[in-house]
């Protein structure tokens, strides 16, 4: 017989990716998606139909702020494996809506799992998206973060990513939940939301090249990220809840690349010359062509966040070893298929 999963966040990148992958692999797909005032499936489209179609992919309202919806559906489909994506994901708004920030993204978790608990589903598999968020501070005696780094989140996100993770780890102690933390560095993509600054850059350099004369505005661009691809990510997703006993890992690629650095590669993929100049919120960069200077970034305040976190690398020995696994993509891939893609949007 199939099985089934339920995805919370399918509307989201992850979300969307994984459902392609449990559909390839024959599962019956079960996602939750929350009410909006406009159209929020772009993601997933392409492999919705409606199921009146005999599709095996299934929509549901709810929402990780509605407890009696999480129950309904719970109860209706009583999945196998069930992923919690749904989060209030962006750091830096975190800190303008730090409240509902910690209802989605902290007590939301808590939620699906009274849900579990309160339908007895002893069976069903959980999965939490934890995140590099929780480590904060440069490791000291390490440059890089792996499981047993110490945390200290450095936002409302943070903060509501390590309730999550550690009410994860609580429920699979105290119940015996087959419960775990997916302890995830950043990871982008064609469909990574255009507010967070990979897809910010290759949206802008994508418009560049067509000739827009916009200039892109940015915060810190010494932070320093671990980025890998949302596709690999996915797939290690669904193996941490094919493993003999529940875990905790730290998925990465083992590189950090600062946001300086990832525009030079977006600008080299593109055979752009570029030159910076000045320092801190007087930075500026600019294309050169023909002996021309265009100016095309500048620093605006407003994208600084109140804390932010310079330094993420991960170590993701662990993960690769017991979940078998080799990353597929590299960031120089990356960056290329992301700004193929969004010329390919834009034209
Ligand atoms: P994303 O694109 O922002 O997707 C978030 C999903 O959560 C969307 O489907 C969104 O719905 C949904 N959502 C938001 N609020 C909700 C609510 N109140 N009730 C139900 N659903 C809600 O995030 P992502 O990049 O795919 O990341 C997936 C998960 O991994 C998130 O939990 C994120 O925090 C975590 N994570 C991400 C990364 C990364 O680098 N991408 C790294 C570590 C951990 P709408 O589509 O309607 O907005
Ligand atoms: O792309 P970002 O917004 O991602 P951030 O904050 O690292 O969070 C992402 O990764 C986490 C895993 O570590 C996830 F848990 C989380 O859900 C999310 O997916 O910012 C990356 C860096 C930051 O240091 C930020 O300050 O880029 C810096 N930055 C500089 N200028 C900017 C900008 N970030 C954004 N979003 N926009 C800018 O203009």
């Amino acid at each position: 017989m199939n099985k089934k999963a339920l995805i919370t966040g399918i509307t989201g990148q992850d979300g969307s990716y994984l459902a392609e992958y449990l559909l390839d692999k024959g599962y019956i797909v079960h996602g939750i998606k929350r009410k909006s005032s406009s159209f929020n499936t772009s993601r997933i489209d392409h492999i919705y139909k409606d199921s009146h179609l005999s599709s095996n992919l299934f929509l549901h309202y709810g929402d990780l702020t509605d407890a009696s919806s999480l129950v309904n559906v719970l109860n209706k489909i009583k999945p196998n494996e069930i992923y919690n994506l749904a989060a209030q994901s962006h750091v830096g708004h975190s800190f303008e809506i730090p409240e509902y920030t910690s209802e989605v993204t902290g007590l939301g978790t808590l939620r699906v799992l009274e849900a579990m608990r309160f339908l007895n589903l002893k069976k069903t598999k959980f999965y939490q998206a934890s995140t590099s968020e929780l480590f904060g501070q440069k490791p000291n005696r390490s440059n890089s973060f792996n499981e047993n780094s110490i945390m200290i989140p450095k936002s409302p996100y943070g903060v509501s990513k390590l309730y999550s993770y550690w009410i994860t780890k609580v429920y699979r102690e105290a119940y015996n939940f087959y419960a775990c933390n997916g302890i995830l560095f950043n990871h982008e993509s064609p469909r990574r939301g255009e507010t967070f600054v990979t897809r910010k850059i290759t949206m802008f350099f994508a418009k560049k090249i067509l000739g827009s004369k916009e200039i892109l505005y940015l915060g810190n661009l010494n932070a320093k990220r671990d980025w890998g691809h949302a596709k690999d990510y996915t797939e290690m997703q669904w193996k941490i809840l094919q493993q003999s006993k529940p875990d905790d890992y730290v998925i990465a690629t083992g590189k950090t690349t600062s946001i300086r650095e990832f525009v030079n590669l977006c600008c080299k993929y593109l055979k752009l010359k570029i030159l910076w100049s000045g320092k801190g919120i007087k930075e500026k960069a600019y294309l050169i062509k023909n002996g021309k200077k265009e100016l095309i970034i500048k620093i605006d305040k407003k994208y600084y966040r109140p804390l932010e976190i310079d330094y993420l690398k991960g170590n993701p020995k662990k993960a690769l070893k017991k979940l078998n696994y080799k990353l597929k993509h590299s960031l120089k891939d990356l960056v290329k298929e992301m700004i193929d893609s969004d010329i390919k949007l834009l034209k």
